[in-house]
């Protein structure tokens, strides 16, 4: 069964003729497709890669699915157990009518994140070597730290928690800017044991307060204040009130330990509170500098990450330790082909699922040297990217396709008159990359000689589920290729029915992978409802996706209530219940449009209670509720009045039509008698503009 799969995906004739078309491919030989689509590694960069043809590809991918024991065991035996796992290496239940949800990797094994990070690259002689290059904001203040430096920094804020009572699995949240701090303190969790959940710092006061209040944390890590571009945020203001929120909802934070930024605001200014609030700096230091390791199960669990979906609060992501290392650690090597001479620098943010996997855990399992910048990519100027790519003599530099996209609209000369001839792979992920973005990427940025890694995967899935690997095929700009090994992908129509071939449907996936996620935090029910109920025997992506007649998967976007703005993902449902917080807002209806460099914008119908006038100031006060209740980066980019909603006689809101709406399609707008007032419609296109 497996196999036949591996034939399918690609869509080429089966066994040897399949290779050799591949192989023709990479000859460029007669293609399928337009010659134009395909863009071909140079020989010299695929005879060096770790997967050098779709020869090799395939041969380890029929591996990994046909034995997935024996494939994953032998990746799994490169780090360190303290104890091995179980003969049975891994147990799934992925059919909900089969019963309860159940994935477990390398069960019975102990190992710890954090020391195969950390020790078991310096064990290996690689102590010296630069584990972290830290850019901040201001061009000129950076620093660095070894592995070996690394560790000492690790141990003493690891001793310091367990002298503050963290115990394992216990929680600690983590709010802090891209210092080098944040990386510290998700390993310094890892270490004892812990459970980091890091909120992205852009989060407003309630949002981190509902994370806090879901996941009990004994101790908060944040830090004053931070720049990012010519702007200083006050974080330590937006925790205070927090805690405050927290402790009203009865979750008492008895320690808030708070990093001094200096750069950005000195100590005597920040807000305190004796007692709970401790500096960092103050305190740290004393403690030793080595920390004994926590030896934790392979099933124990390493984080939180919470993320939007389609409905309700935010969804806890729970990842645990041994699966989570395993797919990390091979994804990066393979995905980026990674070698020990690189230098890695992902622009994401660490709040984020890619910040964990591709900042922090799988660079640093492979004993790589990566960049961690606290700015902001567009300051002192647009050029700030190639000069840290020069400066640092990046080799291998991941970023998401709305910064492509904002980049490309300054024009070349930003980019040209950097040399970036350390460059030899780049990465993508967040959203689908547009074609014309990915040229301008490859051409521009990569002098058309870095392949580019479009990654995609969820915060769910740990790791890169469909991705390039550099050097093993063509690439198609604006696809993701083909599953990464292990990963079997499915399009599946409405009916669940799996479709072969060249088709487009729901992207999910058959049959576990060590990185996947494991439950949603104290909720394991709604983790089976929404991701394995939908479609019985698979695990739903949320994804919309097409194959080609070459078998390369296309991403289209979410096909639920999720918008993906600028790579971050926000629930229409989430911004609803925001803007209906607002006391003169009585109904709103939140829709994902186009947007040139976001990607999707936010766009909200709101109804007004019944007497209060539609104005600039009421406009700009819904969009305040937004950003106070969720965060800025989710704040609407149009407000549109609406005296009604177009409903169904039931009540339903018509998102169909508010879709068309929002992007001006109105000569598409589809059926509408169906409505309860048909003439909504008009009003709210006579009220578009205004
Ligand atoms: C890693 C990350 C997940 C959603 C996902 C999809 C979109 C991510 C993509 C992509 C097309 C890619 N997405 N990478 N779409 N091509 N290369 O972004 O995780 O924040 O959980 O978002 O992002 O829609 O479902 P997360």
């Amino acid at each position: 069964n497996h196999l036949r799969h591996v034939e399918s995906m690609a869509h080429l004739p089966s066994g040897a003729g399949r290779i050799t078309r591949l192989n023709a491919l990479i000859l460029g030989e007669a293609l399928a497709s337009e010659e134009d689509d395909l863009v071909f590694p140079s020989e010299d960069f695929s005879r060096h890669s770790h997967v050098s043809s779709p020869h090799k590809y395939l041969e380890m991918y029929r591996r990994s699915v046909q034995d997935p024991a024996g494939f994953w065991s032998d990746i799994a035996s490169e780090f360190y157990w303290r104890e091995k796992w179980s003969q049975q290496v891994y147990s799934e239940n992925f059919d909900i009518r089969k019963g309860k949800i159940k994935i477990e990797w390398f069960k019975g094994g102990m190992t710890n994140i954090c020391y195969n990070c950390l020790d078991r690259n310096i064990e290996s002689g690689n102590g010296d070597k630069i584990a972290i290059y830290w850019e901040g904001n201001e061009p000129g203040l950076d620093t660095s730290l070894t592995y070996n430096q690394l560790l000492a920094r690790v141990c003493q804020l690891a001793n310091y928690l367990k002298d503050v009572g963290v115990r394992k699995g216990d929680a600690v949240v983590i709010y802090l800017p891209m210092l080098m701090e944040l990386p510290i303190a998700m390993l310094a969790c890892a270490r004892i044991g812990a459970v980091h959940s890091v909120v992205f710092a852009g989060f407003s006061a309630e949002s981190l307060a509902q994370r806090i209040i879901d996941c009990r944390p004994k101790v908060v890590i944040t830090c004053n204040a931070v720049r990012r571009g010519s702007k200083i945020i006050y974080l330590k203001d937006i925790v205070d009130s927090a805690l405050l929120e927290s402790a009203e909802n009865g979750i008492v934070i008895d320690v808030c330990l708070t990093w001094e930024n200096d750069s950005a605001m000195k100590k005597e200014m920040t807000k305190w509170m004796k007692g709970r609030d401790i500096w960092w700096q103050d305190v740290i230091l004393k403690y030793p500098v080595t920390c004994d390791v926590e030896w934790v199960d392979a099933e124990g669990p390493l984080f939180l990450l919470y993320t939007s979906g389609s409905t309700g609060k935010p969804k806890g992501v729970m990842h645990t330790t041994g699966g989570y290392m395993v797919y990390t650690a091979s994804t990066f090597k393979y995905a980026f082909d990674y070698k020990s001479t690189d230098i890695y620098w992902c622009t994401a943010d660490c709040g984020w699922i890619t910040g964990h996997s591709y900042v922090t855990y799988g660079p640093l399992l492979n004993g790589a040297t990566v960049v961690v910048f606290e700015g902001a990519p567009s300051y002192p100027d647009v050029g700030r990217c190639w000069d840290i790519v020069d400066k640092y003599k990046v080799s291998i530099f991941y970023t998401a396709p709305t910064l492509v996209r904002s980049l490309m609209r300054e024009g070349d000369e930003h980019v040209s008159r950097y040399s970036r001839k350390s460059l030899r792979v780049l990465g993508s992920v967040g959203e689908p990359i547009n074609p014309s973005a990915w040229r301008w990427f490859f051409n521009v940025v990569g002098d058309a000689r870095c392949p580019i890694s479009d990654t995609w995967w969820q915060t769910e899935t740990g790791g890169f589920m469909i991705t390039p690997l550099p050097g093993a095929w063509p690439q198609k700009p604006g696809s993701a290729t083909f599953p990464f090994f292990g990963v079997q992908p499915v399009i599946v129509d409405e009916k669940g029915v799996e479709i072969e071939g060249e088709c487009s449907g729901y992207l999910c996936v058959k049959g576990s992978w060590p990185g996947a996620f494991r439950t949603l935090y104290g909720d394991h029910r709604r983790y089976e409802t929404t991701y394995f109920s939908a479609f019985p025997g698979y695990y739903f992506s949320g994804d919309g996706c097409s194959r080609d007649k070459d078998g390369y998967y296309w991403l289209t976007g979410r096909v639920d209530d999720v918008i993906n703005v600028s790579g971050h993902r926000i629930g229409t449902a989430e911004v609803e219940s925001a803007l209906v917080s607002h006391p003169q807002c009585a109904e709103a209806a939140v829709v994902g449009v186009e947007h040139e460099v976001k990607g999707q914008g936010i766009y909200a119908f709101v109804t007004l209670v019944e007497g209060v006038p539609y104005s600039d100031d009421l406009r700009k006060s819904l969009v305040m509720a937004v950003r106070n209740q969720i965060g800025a980066f989710a704040a609407p980019d149009k407000i549109h009045w609406a005296p009604g909603l177009p409903k169904t006689r039931s009540g339903k809101i018509m998102r169909r039509i508010l879709r068309k709406i929002a992007s001006r399609q109105l000569d598409e707008l589809g059926d509408t008698s169906t409505l309860a007032d048909p003439t909504v419609v008009d009003q709210l296109i006579a009220l578009a503009d205004c």
